[in-house]
């Protein structure tokens, strides 16, 4: 097992990882920026070393800034958590180059999920059911015509190098085509550096639903069920739960060895997030791969039992699936996950400042995972996530409870938190029902605002 592990990034993930680390009897070095002076991940790591100013790009992403800590702190490791390098092939080639093991798949593997067209022509490969689409790159308008003709509209343009839903454009009919295939491209182009584009069928509301898995170093894959999370705004996950009501045992069952077979040909290691979208005739299509530990991981930790990040951590030091999974894996209750956010309730926008109240609920199948505390500081530079509020239950009607007092005991003042959202959706009808998809929060705010005008829902 390793000696000493730098943890790349902040925030309650940060903390998450320390905690993994400090369980496994691992040595821990934080990294921080001067706005996470008076962080947790800070405190809490047995070593902590400043790496620049607050913005990200001079300090968490800052590479040459990161591995210099580690060369000075001396460590075997490096866990990126997610976001920031956690997905950044280059990054985790000079971890290599420097003689540091990156804590994830290997940067082959980070690049080929990266590029979200080789994914899917990687996914097809091994009979991992796609969408009907583009084949490869789109090279021309023209192409793009043919395509769409023959898989029929509606369409959805992606760019390869996109993911979570930048660069996208629906495509309605053949005279839409032109004037979005040039702006998808331009678009693409400016944002990531990489004009690629390929094509899809559109499915107007899907579900979102994901597959956990976990591959070790010596060829042996396994699945760990599915989260749904088709509760999110702006392609920002609100609320993910495991498992999903629309998936049984045997439908997991069969993807779950379907993804096995895949990511054994394809070579993967470590944690990993097969991403699905569900058509209303509950059929699952994979759509892309991330290659990291994601924020919703509890919930699978909740209903499996297992500790993913010792898991990540296990695996990278060597160890055999087998040793780190050592019964068959269950699915048992029920569990779901709030993300708090410090945002303005209205607007959306991030609300950094003084946090003068925290009250962190607990209790029977209450878990919290934070860096935050009572007269701490969300500064504005970063994400806006300040919590993940899980429970777990016997079912999902007893989760919910859960959940609800929970939100309750939840008293969060100095800054704005979407704590009130999250409550005001546990009281609808339709959610409480648990029959939603990726439209779901439209709806839900059409309803509130007729409920707010007087007007019936
Ligand atoms: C789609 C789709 C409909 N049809 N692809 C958005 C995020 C990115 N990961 C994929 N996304 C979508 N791809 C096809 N062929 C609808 C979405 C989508 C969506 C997907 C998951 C969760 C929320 C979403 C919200 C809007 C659109």
């Amino acid at each position: 097992m390793f000696r000493k592990v730098l943890i790349a990034n902040r925030g309650e993930i940060a903390l998450r990882v320390i905690c993994a680390c400090k369980e496994l009897g691992i040595r821990t070095v934080a990294v921080y920026s001067e706005a996470d002076r008076n962080s947790l991940h800070v405190r809490f790591a047995d070593e902590a070393i400043c790496i620049g100013p607050p913005r990200s790009a001079e300090s968490y992403l800052h590479v040459p800034a990161v591995i210099s800590a580690a060369e000075i702190a001396d460590v075997d490791a490096i866990h990126p958590g997610y976001g920031l390098l956690s997905e950044n092939a280059n990054f985790a080639e000079v971890c290599r180059a420097s003689n540091i093991k990156f804590i994830g798949p290997p940067p082959e593997v980070t690049r080929l999920m990266g590029e979200k067209e080789k994914a899917r022509m990687a996914m097809k490969k091994a009979k991992v059911p796609i969408l009907p689409g583009s084949e490869g790159v789109i090279q021309s308008e023209g192409e793009a015509l043919e395509w769409a003709k023959s898989v029929g509209y509606p369409v959805i343009l992606k760019a390869s190098a996109g993911g979570g839903g930048r660069g996208m454009r629906v495509i309605r009919s053949k005279d839409e085509l032109p004037a979005l295939f040039q702006a998808a491209q331009t678009e693409a182009a400016n944002a990531f550096g990489n004009g690629d584009l390929y094509m899809e069928k559109f499915i107007e509301q899907p579900r979102h639903i994901e597959f956990q898995v976990l591959a070790d170093q010596h060829g042996n894959v396994m699945s760990l069920g599915e989260r749904e999370c088709s509760i999110q705004r702006r392609h920002q996950k609100l609320i993910e739960e495991a498992p999903s009501l629309q998936v049984d045992g045997k439908m997991r069952e069969e993807i779950g060895k379907t993804i096995r077979r895949c990511l054994e040909q394809i070579g993967y290691q470590n944690a990993g997030t097969i991403e699905f979208l569900m058509d209303e005739d509950g059929k699952l299509y994979f759509i892309e791969m991330n290659t990291r530990i994601q924020v919703e991981h509890p919930v699978t930790e909740m209903v499996t039992g297992l500790d993913l990040v010792k898991a990540q951590l296990r695996i990278a030091a060597d160890e055999k699936l087998s040793d780190i999974v050592t019964e068959p894996v269950t699915i048992r209750g029920h569990a779901i996950e709030c993300r708090v956010n410090a945002e303005h309730p209205e607007k959306f926008t991030p609300s950094a400042g003084r946090i003068s109240v925290f009250n962190v609920p607990g209790g029977n199948g209450v878990r919290v995972d934070t860096a935050q505390y009572a007269e701490g500081f969300v500064p504005p530079y970063y994400d806006s996530l300040i919590a993940k509020l899980i429970v777990h239950g016997k079912d999902r009607s007893e989760a919910m409870a859960r959940m609800q007092r929970s939100l309750e005991m939840f008293v969060v003042e100095g800054i704005h938190t979407t704590i009130p959202l999250h409550q005001r959706i546990f009281a609808d009808a339709e959610f409480r029902e648990g029959k939603f998809d990726t439209k779901f929060m439209e709806r839900f705010f059409e309803r509130e605002k007729a409920r707010l005008t007087g007007l019936p829902d």
